[in-house]
């Protein structure tokens, strides 16, 4: 049978792995390797990769839309799909308005074209404040510190892995995730690389992970203390005078008047390293050639976790590491809109209805969703919009919102399957396959260690009449804003492309600034809305073609360079990524200063008892791979991690009965010495009840946000507390002896 190659980005996580990909005639998948010829991933490629194929073709994926009426669902046509949409959510803003109606967009939305472009529009025509995304159960105290710090959100340092001498590496495992918020393909090689070059790798992680097995030193760390443990080292810093700010900086008094409290003997306790060890740590850091602090998930979904991620960046600045060749730098992406004000970043514009908490990002926290729906009065959410979202499973206290949106008036889910979450939707609108979807990864490239910019055209056509994934987008923002479900949703691009057009040839030191807008639409090229847009943004862009950069970057450029194109090593940008009204990196703000007094007041509180984190796995994603069979079994498993002391010291068997504020769960113990006493470890993303899918659903595993609590956050961004849960642990009844 004749094969077709073609090359293109791996969809699946951060780490953007350029793949080469064969086809047979019938556009099966036959084989995935990974692109040798991709400058940035250079031929890596992980199992879940290998596993895009029978993702893919996975036969449990919906192909049609599904309606559900009294209970049952049917399958429907996009028609019939979308004209229930308009019914439904025309019902629910009719009765009781706009601000009735939620959206909550899934992870997956930050890997696509369509999540990326025509997310906000959604937004935008929905209308509503009731705005919810996986961010506040991951990543959004890193916005809200950056945006606090640097005057923008996005602007977020990475470590510049390929240069640096000295890295230390919180609450991150990327031998299993391949990097967050660090675009790096072969996290593991680079990593090595680091060794090999005379450098020192240090992990802290209250498990002792792949990473940390690599490194030259793993520190355990209690967990939700990173933030004790960071100020720790910053207080060293500034004691011992090893400062050696290079940046521009507003605020050094005043930090170090909020750090006085933590020196490393008052924080010790806390956070569990020995003072010594915090005082060599900053040492250390101080001394190296360059140094990049880098945290991840396990320091953001934690009860101070926008101090953490402040602390990170402080720590970057006082060793002169921010913005410096192999420390923590400001990549340049190639779709990176021109210009931005200097303004105040605030968060708390707008509070939510029920419990008061403010926006961040014109989100509220993942955690209040249950609480908008379940309380009666005016603004209660009766209607639900999800995109690529699955929040019973993924949000904390998952199984109360599991019964919330049983209540829901409607409910809307764009998603491949029917799962947790969308089986309490009235309709589910199925994008196409990975093969028929144009990719372009907006959001992380903008955290790559290097410059890189990579377009991936469809591989395969889309069947007649089936809408891709974009023109879903482009419909419900149509249905939404009140045109309808037959509206042109090639509308929703030229609207969009004409105010960034307009905006462009309007803005005085822009390189189109006079021309006319509609010379400029016509030089657009593409075949689809997204490729259209993408093509002006990349001709706007710091390399783009219309800013006479030498690079000329187009879309064009995209399709003539398959394998993507490298645009250098990182390089400093400072001032110019700053939004600050100082201009200046600001290392105190009023936000963060008053949080600070709240991680001062919990600093003497004894530690609880058992506490429970999660982990990752390489074979595994979030709740959403766990019905490819190539990627399940072995030790991906659902699993609770537990050091043999803590069995001993309970008298529990094999497995225990796990409980915490919200709820319990019975689960098989794995005994192991690689986590500290004290901790317990489950993964999330498991509990596959009631779903069609039939891999899943032969090994369930428990939903682990059953223990998570939706009450505490990280205050100032709202986000989940996913880390440091309170736990007690017994021998089930039926397990007892
Ligand atoms: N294979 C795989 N890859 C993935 C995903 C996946 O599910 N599977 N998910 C993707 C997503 S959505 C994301 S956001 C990224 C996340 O990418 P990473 O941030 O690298 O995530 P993890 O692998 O969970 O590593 C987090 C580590 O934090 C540790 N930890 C827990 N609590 C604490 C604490 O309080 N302090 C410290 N210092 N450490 C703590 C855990 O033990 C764990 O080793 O991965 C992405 N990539
Ligand atoms: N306890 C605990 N909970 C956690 C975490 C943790 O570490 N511990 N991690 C948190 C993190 S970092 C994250 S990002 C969240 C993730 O939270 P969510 O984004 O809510 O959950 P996912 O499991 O990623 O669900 C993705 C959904 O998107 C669908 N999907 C896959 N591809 C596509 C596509 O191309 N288009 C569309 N429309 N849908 C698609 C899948 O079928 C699935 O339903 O979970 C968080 N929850
Ligand atoms: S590391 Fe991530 S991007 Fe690379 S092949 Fe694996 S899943 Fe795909
Ligand atoms: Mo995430």
């Amino acid at each position: 049978m004749a094969t077709t190659t073609v090359h293109r980005t791996c969809p699946l996580c951060e780490a953007v792995c350029g793949l080469r990909i064969t086809l047979d005639d019938d556009g099966r998948v036959t084989g995935v390797r990974g692109d040798a010829d991709d400058p940035f991933s250079r031929g890596f490629i992980c199992p879940k990769g290998a596993g895009l194929g029978a993702l893919d073709g996975d036969p449990d994926r919906l192909t049609v839309p599904l309606v559900r009426k009294d209970g049952e669902w049917r399958e429907a046509t996009w028609q019939e799909a979308y004209a229930a949409v308009e019914e439904g959510l025309g019902r629910v803003t009719a009765e009781h308005g706009r601000g009735s109606v939620a959206v909550y967009l899934g992870n997956p939305t930050a890997h696509s074209m369509a999540g990326a472009l025509y997310g906000s529009a959604l937004i935008r025509a929905l209308g509503t404040r009731n705005v919810y995304t996986a961010s506040t159960a991951d990543q959004m105290p890193k916005h809200v510190a950056c945006g606090l710090m640097f005057g923008n959100p996005f602007a977020i340092p990475v470590p510049d892995l390929d240069r640096t001498s000295y890295l230390l590496m919180l609450g991150a495992n990327p031998l299993e995730s391949n990097g967050s918020l660090c675009t790096a393909p072969d996290f593991p090689g680079r990593l090595k690389a680091l060794r090999k070059r005379g450098g020192r790798l240090v992990v802290v992680d209250p498990r002792r992970t792949r990473t940390a097995a690599l490194a030259d030193e793993h520190v355990f760390v209690r967990p939700g203390a990173d933030a004790y443990l960071l100020a720790g080292i910053a207080h060293t810093l500034l004691a011992e005078n090893r400062t050696a700010v290079r940046v521009p900086v507003r605020n050094l008094e005043e930090l170090r008047t909020l750090l006085a409290p933590f020196s490393p003997e008052a924080v010790t306790d806390r956070c569990g390293v020995p003072a010594e060890v915090i005082v060599r740590l900053a040492r250390e850091l101080a001394a190296a050639p360059a140094a990049a602090v880098y945290a991840r998930i396990g320091t953001c979904t934690a009860e101070f976790g926008t101090l953490a991620q402040w602390l990170v960046d402080v720590l970057n600045v006082l060793t002169g590491n921010l913005d410096r060749p192999g420390g923590a730098m400001f990549p340049k992406a190639a779709t990176e809109a021109p210009g931005g004000r200097r303004k105040p970043y605030a968060t708390g514009r707008w509070h939510s209805r029920v419990r008061g908490l403010p926006e961040a990002n014109g989100e509220f926290p993942v955690a209040t969703l249950a609480d908008e729906i379940e309380t009666p009065g005016e603004g209660q959410v009766r209607a639900l919009v999800t995109v690529a979202g699955n929040p019973v499973l993924s949000a904390p206290n998952g199984p109360r919102l599991d019964r919330a949106f049983a209540d829901l008036d409607f409910m809307v889910s764009v998603d491949p399957y029917l799962n947790e979450t969308t089986r309490h939707a009235h309709v589910i609108l199925p994008p196409p396959r990975v093969m028929q979807t144009g990719h372009y990864d907006f959001a992380l490239l903008g955290f790559a260690v290097r410059n890189y910019t990579r377009y991936s055209p469809p591989a395969l056509p889309l069947e007649p009449g089936r809408p891709s994934e974009a023109e879903i987008m482009a419909t419900l923002t149509m249905i939404a804003s009140g045109q309808g479900a037959d509206a042109d949703p090639a509308l929703v691009d030229e609207l969009i492309l004409d105010q960034m057009l307009r905006r462009a040839a309007d803005a005085p030191g822009s390189p189109v600034s006079g021309r006319d807008p509609a010379a400029l639409r016509a030089e657009l090229t593409g075949t689809t809305g997204a490729e259209l847009r993408l093509d002006a943004m990349l001709r706007l862009g710091p390399y783009g073609e219309w800013s006479g950069a030498p690079e000329r970057l187009s879309l064009r450029t995209l399709l003539e360079h398959p394998h993507g194109l490298d645009l250098g090593p990182l390089s400093p940008r400072l001032p110019e990524v700053l939004r600050t009204p100082s201009g200046e990196v600001d290392l105190a703000p009023g936000p963060i200063a008053a949080d600070v007094e709240r991680l001062r007041a919990a600093l003497p509180a004894a530690p609880p008892g058992i506490v429970l984190i999660g982990r990752r796995h390489l074979r595994s994603n979030n709740s959403w791979m766990h019905n490819v069979r190539p990627l399940v079994g072995g030790s991906n498993r659902c699993t609770l991690q537990i050091n043999p002391a803590d069995v001993a010291q309970l008298g529990l068997g094999d497995h225990a009965t796990i409980r915490s504020a919200t709820g319990e769960l019975t689960v098989p113990l794995e005994p192991t010495d690689a986590i500290m006493p004290g901790v317990v470890s489950l993964p999330h993303g498991w509990g596959h009840h009631g779903t069609p899918q039939r891999v899943a659903a032969g090994h369930p595993g428990v939903n682990a946000n059953t223990l998570t609590d939706d009450t505490p956050l990280d205050a100032p961004s709202g986000t989940a507390v996913l880390n440091g849960v309170p736990v007690t642990l017994s021998t089930p009844r039926e397990h007892a002896p």
